[in-house]
């Protein structure tokens, strides 16, 4: 390698403010605490000064060597933070933030949405709803991050996060309302199933279209920081809805508004067909908060501990700074992207294997808490039984709720049915009266 290229690797990974989050232990608590290290290197970096260079919003120095004035990408990767490791192992007990019973708790919240999944994917190939997403291989992201947020910030998540709402007391029944699209269902059945969402809970509805709520995230963020609310944002989104413009706006008026929120990517490597490899260039998403002007962690998403330890700080940092940071966790995609997909048509089950199912989050828990004699195999089995049949009584109750009627289709949006619409409304049940037996009961 080149001198040239050396110099400027070196330069550009102290350029970073992202790359260094040490964990900074206290030995009187288990608190984790991070320290940033931003290091004052533009001294060494200038070699010929000419004179002080200004500029709007830019104050720096001028040089005749073209060198100290150019950045090249740095092909070292951000390490990832990691606590718990595949066997079950901490690398670092001080690092254990959670309690006993924090841990014992969710770990019976990630195996019941780990059944919920693989329930109601079966439920969408018997024909019983008409959709579904699993989020298996990711359940440590919506945990850890949900248990580090207080229940009062806001959450905007793409669709793949059903656990974050279910930590907040989301009940699987309420979630096979949504999917089954029956009259209890928040979102008076409008939405295909997993677009979940609750006013009460704090969780906004989900969108289908990419990337849309991630520049609404800053627009509450900032809301409550011009009303002193004391609370953040926490917005999810994919390795693929980072390359949607949103993103990049998102981002943009975080940091020059300053907003409390966190952008949480969750990296499972994949957009339905498309790798990492081929969505972007760079080192991930984490290392784009530089060119924001944010700070930003990349993290084991696959480890409960380290997810919740690294939202716990930010989250902190966020609400008392008033400051926006980014959150990169990497993890696996390990189902189909939805229903509507197959990954054997674009991908090696070797790497299903290596890279999901070998690190699965939730085995991960399980062997800490035998290892920590807090739950033993025996007890896991009984569980899940108990678990899974509680789960299918609940889907067949769900089923035989009745369906919202079709006048639902036409209120909640104005205040007063404007005439058009009342015309539609009737068009259509004069059409269903017509041809009763075409239209499912619930529609006459
Ligand atoms: C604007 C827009 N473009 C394309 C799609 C189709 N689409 C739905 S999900 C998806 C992949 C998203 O990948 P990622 O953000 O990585 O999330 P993941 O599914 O991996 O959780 C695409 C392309 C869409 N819903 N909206
Ligand atoms: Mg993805």
């Amino acid at each position: 390698m080149s001198r040239f290229l050396v110099n400027h690797l070196s330069a550009m990974s102290r350029l970073c403010r992202v790359t260094v989050l040490r964990p900074l232990l206290t030995p009187s608590t288990t608190q984790v605490r991070f320290q940033t290290t931003d290091i004052k290197h533009r001294d060494r970096l200038i070699q010929k000064e000419l004179g002080i260079a200004r500029y709007v919003g830019m104050k720096t120095v001028y040089s005749a060597d073209i060198e100290t004035c150019t950045v090249v990408p740095n092909h070292t990767p951000l390490p990832v933070y990691q606590v718990l490791d595949n066997e079950g192992c901490v690398h670092d007990t001080d690092q254990l933030s959670l309690s006993n019973q924090e841990v014992l708790d969710i770990y019976k919240q990630m195996v019941t949405l780990t059944l919920m999944d693989k329930l109601l994917y079966d439920a969408q190939r018997h024909g019983r709803i008409s959709f579904y997403m699993a989020c298996t291989g990711e359940e440590a992201i919506h945990f850890g991050s949900s248990a580090g947020l207080s229940h009062e910030d806001m959450v905007y998540a793409q669709y793949r996060e059903a656990g974050v709402l279910m930590y907040r007391g989301f009940s699987p029944e309420e979630c096979m309302n949504q999917c089954t699209g029956n009259v209890l269902d928040l979102g008076k059945a409008r939405q295909m199933p997993v677009h979940y969402g609750s006013r009460k809970l704090n969780y906004q509805h989900i969108s289908s279209p990419l990337g849309t709520q991630i520049p609404q995230a800053p627009g509450t963020a900032y809301a409550f920081k011009l009303q002193g609310a004391n609370k953040c944002v926490c917005v999810f989104f994919g390795d693929g809805s980072a390359s949607e413009g949103d993103c990049h706006a998102a981002m943009n008026f975080a940091t020059t508004l300053q907003c409390p929120v966190l952008f949480f990517c969750r990296n499972n490597g994949y957009a339905i067909s498309t790798p990492a490899t081929e969505q972007y260039a760079g080192d991930g998403i984490a290392m784009r908060a530089i060119g924001y002007g944010m700070e930003a962690v990349r993290v084991d998403g696959n480890d409960l501990f380290a997810v919740y330890n690294a939202v716990k700080h930010y989250r902190e940092r966020a609400v008392t700074e008033n400051a926006p940071f980014l959150i990169e966790a990497m993890t696996y995609r390990v189902g189909h992207h939805s229903t509507s997909d197959d990954w054997k048509a674009y991908r090696y089950e070797n790497e299903v294997h290596e890279l999901g199912l070998n690190s699965c989050p939730v085995k991960r828990v399980k062997l800490f808490l035998i290892k920590q004699g807090l739950w033993t195999s025996e007890e896991d089995e009984d569980f899940i039984q108990q678990t899974r049949s509680t789960l299918i009584q609940t889907l067949e109750k769900a089923e035989r709720q009745p369906k919202p009627g079709l006048d639902s289709l036409f209120t909640d949006v104005y205040d007063k049915i404007p005439s058009n619409l009342i015309d539609q409304r009737n068009e259509i049940t004069n059409h269903i009266r017509k041809y009763p037996n075409e239209y499912p009961k619930h529609y006459q």
